[in-house]
């Protein structure tokens, strides 16, 4: 079965099968493909007498979400898995482990986490994530500094470099986040009744300007391995534990696009919560939960992160030159106040949505939402280069509700 041809659910039990220790010989496997993401097929493998299970992804040779005319490599089922066995090793725990990667077939196999569910759907629901900020801020500040040429040194960050070139996955990216919700692209999808705004973005010089500059940035700074699509339907999650799965968007680039996403997706849940079903205190302590995890998420990465440049900083002139540290960590912040309003403009007129917004039945609460989240968006993105503090990505979101 070596071939590359997308699996069936029975080819998929006889490879488990074929896997050493993970099931007895006579076990009786049932298998399902429960994938419901973008790009590839996802099957949960189970054996009901001992309750142990695998889930094996495999990548298809083109875009799930738009058809077979979008064609796409299946070198992203290494990167991801690569990339998944790294992040374990950088950061214990928080992330699935990989049993096997099989080229032939773009296939992983990893460590179930359906004792998790997917931290979209959570937020949704109205949950609430104890451990969230913690160890998320300690999956990016871990990544993103041990694999910087401030953590790593040089010549293996250029292996590395090498190692995750992933132009295709990029080039999904620089479209779909950085150039087509600003003009009247084919790609671009939104409700008529929000026509005005998607508009106003296709005219707005001073939004484009900032888009630019983020996208060269994308384009142009190999300065850590970044996750490269690190939104919540990336984690999964539950009381006392998270893991950040499908990183077939990595590559090196700028540190701030990671912390964006993960800012943006919250901050998109919270324009979501125009949809919210119960009563307004219970919105309302919502809403302020979300921004409150907004901000222990970047002050628990920017600690976490100082901490290792001082206990691990390779790098002797940025270690030791007085003010160094302080330069960086401010354009980290712009960046990442930057990219996250790029993430969340995208969602709303762009190919791909968040069912945060999305499954509002209401179609006013819908509208209501979709315009907060541009309007939170766009001011973020105009934000970026004179920002000083997380509080003023809180005071935006607090001010753009109130309008
Ligand atoms: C064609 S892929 C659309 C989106 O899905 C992925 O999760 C990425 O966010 C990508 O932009
Ligand atoms: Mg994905």
């Amino acid at each position: 079965m070596s071939a590359y041809h997308p699996l069936t659910e029975t080819e998929a039990i006889q490879i488990a099968r074929s896997l050493p220790d993970l099931f007895s010989g006579g076990a009786e496997l049932t298998s399902r493909e429960i994938g419901d993401g973008n790009l590839n097929l996802v099957f949960h493998i189970r054996d009901a007498a001992s309750a142990r299970s695998i889930i094996m992804k495999q990548a298809l040779p083109y875009a799930k979400v738009v058809g077979e005319s979008w064609p796409l490599t299946l070198d992203r089922a290494r990167i991801e898995s690569e990339v998944l066995m790294l992040e374990g090793a950088l950061c214990p725990g928080l992330a699935p482990k990989v049993y096997l990667y099989d080229p032939e077939l773009a296939l992983t196999v990893m460590e179930d986490l359906s004792d998790h569910v997917i931290m979209r759907k959570g937020l949704i629901e109205g949950n609430r994530y104890p451990r969230f900020a913690d160890d998320i801020s300690t999956f990016l500040a871990r990544t993103l500094f041990l694999t910087s040429d401030l953590g790593l040194n040089q010549q293996e960050k250029k292996e590395r470099v090498k190692q995750f070139i992933n132009p295709e996955l990029c080039k999904i990216t620089e479209d779909l986040i950085f150039d087509d919700p600003y003009r009247d692209a084919d790609t671009n999808s939104f409700d008529e009744a929000i026509r005005d705004e998607a508009e106003k973005l296709w005219a707005d010089g001073e939004l484009h300007l900032e888009v630019a500059l983020l996208r060269h940035k994308f384009l142009t700074q190999a300065q850590a391995l970044l996750h490269g699509d690190l939104h919540t339907g990336s984690i999964f999650i539950k009381e006392d534990s998270t893991k950040v799965i499908d990183p077939e968007f990595a590559y090196y680039g700028p540190m701030g696009f990671d912390i964006g996403a993960v800012l943006a997706n919250l901050l998109l849940n919270y324009a979501g919560q125009e949809g919210w079903k119960s009563d307004t205190a219970d919105r309302l302590a919502y809403r302020a939960y979300l921004l409150d995890t907004v901000k222990q998420v970047w002050s628990g990465f920017e600690a976490k992160f100082r901490a290792l440049w001082e206990q691990q900083g390779i790098d002797r002139l940025s270690n030791n030159a007085a003010g160094f540290q302080e330069v960086y960590m401010k354009q980290l912040l712009q960046d990442t106040i930057g990219f996250t309003g790029a993430k969340m403009v995208r969602r709303v007129v762009g190919l791909a949505h968040v069912a945060d917004i999305d499954t509002i039945e209401n179609s006013q609460a819908k509208e209501r939402a979709q315009r907060l989240a541009l309007a939170i968006g766009k001011a973020l993105i105009k934000l970026n280069r004179r920002a000083v503090t997380i509080d003023e990505v809180i005071s935006i979101a607090e001010q753009q509700t109130s309008t």
